[in-house]
């Protein structure tokens, strides 16, 4: 006898299904069944299917065309045999034994309805399940209030909007549904509101299990594969509208129950609706969404109203537009107020977008930045010294520079980032030169122009080719995107740089394949600067050097952006066997927040994180030593010898990034995993190095071609040609 039947619709995102069925055989339920219903999915996961057909008891209806949620729902209970039906997304998860928990709790009270605790993440399975531990929800199963009030709370959830209710996680009796219930077809979007009123109207026992756990997956990728309710935004008031209409019928007289539905349309309307009026008042679908609203709006309980919230939701009873404006315009001063006395630094923004934009723009002024005002470096610099030592009277350069100590030639003006002045710099600036995205509170005006020089040939993948987001916000790919569509320019160093950044960043501005600027450098070769650039770092002429620049790593941090550094390569070992005749240095990545402490290793190495510019560590080195970072392609312009040290190969390419090279056989080193294997490499360094020639040249070939001295020249004559005469 089938206790429970589990339903899964299952329309796209294969990768996300795997996790979900996997995350069932993490549970210990018995008499269950596991109903998979193709909603016209046109992913080929036949494999998927074999797998879990031999360790879930699965049953499969497929429909070829795309039949909605609610469809699929219901021709999943039609088919179910189990006393409780219980909803599952395919793009979410369980954590261990939630199942059985709820199905447990299920046979010991006979409730009609048992749910759980839902969790929001953008973690994928694995990830959750190394974060969280048993005991991590283990004392947090009392239930302080009554089963059923917080069986309602897990599925309506009490703050948010009405899309915050879902028929997911929870066990219904089936018996329950035979009267009538169902999810309504005729709704492709948020048809669980109706259902979920329906299924509270309908029960009379509830209970609820605080300890199983539903992860609930934020998708990270809106772009490419959006959930539903990412799919049509635009028309979410009219879904709202009817569903919210639909609920209403079948509240009887549970006055609480109208109470909490009515809230959550108020919320809706006050914190997403009204807010589009400001940012775009003439919109006419808004306008006509607004007088939907007001319709139902004379409906709402007065107790689901706050006070102070009374006058704005008057005036949209009323359906008066204007009056509605005039209130949110108020509300949103007094919270813009609030907000500038709590945190100091929005006032700066506040006059950036208020004054600082609305003052002329200067046609030759050009902001520079590199690595968020950390460094004087990388492709901006070189392009800056193009312009200062051909064009300087031409132009007004500002550097963003945090530590204003820093010696520039031609001391342009510089500002701290995030100051006061930079704002008014960016504001004021007709260029911007940057190497990274820029920030998202920038308000880049209509005649400015953003040269994004980006800052490296990328290996790891990047913006939408990432798999998983692990250390960033879900949203983060739809900034990568709406971040790029700002620039005019977009510099690449080769063709294969041009290809993965269109279609990483969906950019569709103009590419400069024209090399990097950064490595103009690197084809000066001038003995006189190295030997300046030693004797600047205190390191004795005599000996070779060896540069050690990794790159940072996804799940090593402290908090977003302060990225941990751990030292693998045991210097105390190389310094043993080849002291005598090399100095290292360690370069840490700019993301890196640990401050190294080299000092036992006096005269042998050398912390250069904080030395401006890489490309001169490049030219007075003789062996790189890196591991993915994107260094290895702009040294590799000096035909001189790399090993890559890659310790966490495994983890890094799977579960961290993926690479877009096929890194065991085409960079042009050998891949080391010990200290003792990079000693050995160094003390042959001649023979390693004949050994990769081949792979090496190839390897030029492709990814150094356009690099020759001249980038720089190229790019601003280029962008800034009307300046230079
Ligand atoms: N860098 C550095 N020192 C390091 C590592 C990196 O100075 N130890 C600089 C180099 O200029 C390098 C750039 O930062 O090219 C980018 O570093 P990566 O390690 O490649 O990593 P990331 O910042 O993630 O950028 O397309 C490029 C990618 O986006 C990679």
């Amino acid at each position: 006898m089938v206790f429970t039947s589990i339903i899964i619709p299952f329309n796209k995102g294969k990768k996300y299904l795997k996790e979900c069925l996997e995350s069932l055989c993490n549970q210990e339920i018995e008499n269950y069944e596991v109903i998979l219903i193709f909603n016209g999915a046109d992913e080929n996961i036949e494999d998927i299917i074999t797998i879990y057909q031999t360790k879930l008891p699965l049953k499969i209806k497929r429909f070829e065309e795309e039949i909605g949620v609610s469809k699929a729902r219901n021709e999943g209970i039609k088919i179910s045999n189990g006393e409780y039906v219980y909803f599952l997304d395919s793009d979410d998860y369980l954590f261990l034994h939630s199942l059985d928990k709820l199905a447990a709790a299920a046979k010991n009270s006979n409730a009609d309805v048992i749910s759980g605790r839902k969790i929001d993440t953008f973690y994928n399975l694995e990830r959750f399940y190394e974060t969280y531990s048993q005991n991590d929800f283990d004392n947090e199963n009392e239930c302080k209030i009554s089963d059923r009030d917080c069986s309602i709370n897990s599925m309506i959830h009490p703050s948010g909007d009405i899309s915050n209710i879902s028929a997911l996680h929870v066990l219904i009796k089936k018996t329950m549904l035979k009267n009538n219930i169902f999810f309504d077809e005729g709704l492709r979007y948020f048809s669980d509101i109706p259902f979920i009123f329906q299924v509270i109207e309908n029960s009379k026992t509830f209970k609820h299990v605080e300890n199983a756990i539903y992860a609930k997956r934020e998708r990270d990728d809106p772009i490419q594969l959006p959930s539903l309710d990412q799919e049509d935004p635009e028309n979410n008031p009219l879904h709202y509208v009817e569903v919210y209409t639909k609920s209403l019928s079948f509240i009887d007289s549970d006055e609480k129950l109208k109470i909490r539905l009515d809230r959550k349309m108020v919320y809706y309307y006050l914190e997403d609706f009204s807010p589009k009026f400001h940012r775009d008042p003439e919109n006419q679908l808004i306008k006509e969404h607004f007088k939907k609203l007001a319709e139902i709006s004379t409906n709402f309980h007065p107790k689901s109203i706050k006070w102070y919230q009374k006058p704005e939701i008057r005036s949209l009873q009323k359906d008066d537009l204007n009056g509605a404006k005039k209130y949110l315009k108020l509300r949103l001063s007094v919270r813009k107020i609030k907000l500038l006395i709590k945190s100091p630094s929005q006032v700066d923004i506040a006059i950036y977008i208020n004054i600082f934009n609305k003052l002329k723009m200067k046609e030759n002024m050009i902001l520079f930045e590199s690595f968020r005002g950390d460094y004087y470096s990388d492709s901006p610099k070189y392009l800056y010294e193009y312009l200062y030592n051909n064009y300087k009277d031409n132009f007004r350069f500002i550097w963003v520079i945090n530590d204003k100590n820093k010696k520039i030639p031609g001391s342009p003006k510089m500002v701290k980032r995030l100051s006061l002045s930079y704002y008014y710099y960016i504001a004021r600036s007709k260029y911007w030169v940057i190497n990274l995205r820029q920030l998202r509170r920038l308000r880049k005006r209509k005649e400015q122009v953003i040269l994004s020089t980006w800052h490296g040939t990328p290996l790891k993948k990047l913006g939408l080719d990432i798999d998983e987001i692990y250390s960033a916000t879900p949203q983060i790919k739809k900034h990568y995107v709406s971040d790029a569509s700002k620039w005019d320019y977009l510099i690449s160093a080769n063709e294969y740089s041009t290809k993965i950044l269109r279609r990483a960043f969906k950019y569709t501005g103009e590419i400069l394949e024209y090399g990097y600027p950064r490595n103009d450098i690197l084809y000066t070769k001038n003995k006189e600067l190295s030997i300046k650039i030693k004797k600047n770092l205190g390191i004795p002429l005599n000996k070779k050097v060896i540069l050690y620049a990794p790159t940072w790593r996804d799940d090593e941090y402290y908090e977003q952006g302060q990225y941990k550094f751990n030292l693998k390569l045991e210097l105390d070992k190389i310094q043993k066997e080849l002291g005598e005749e090399y100095v290292i240095l360690v370069r840490t990545h700019y993301f890196i927040a640990d401050n190294l402490d080299l000092s036992k290793f006096n005269k042998f190495a050398y912390n250069v994180s904080y030395y401006d510019d890489i490309a001169e560590l490049y030219l007075i080195s003789d062996i790189l030593i890196t591991d993915y970072s994107s260094v290895f392609f702009d040294f590799a312009n000096l035909k001189l010898p790399i090993l890559f040290y890659t310790y966490d190969l495994k983890k890094y390419s799977s579960v961290l990034r993926g690479f877009y090279i096929d890194i065991e056989k085409e960079v042009p080193g050998p891949l080391l995993f010990t200290t003792e294997e990079v000693i050995d490499n160094i003390k042959n360094i001649d023979r390693v190095f004949e050994e990769y020639k081949e792979k090496y040249d190839t390897f030029y070939n492709r990814f150094c071609y356009l690099d020759d001295g001249y980038s720089s020249k190229r790019i601003c004559e280029k962008v800034f040609k009307d300046y230079l005469n």
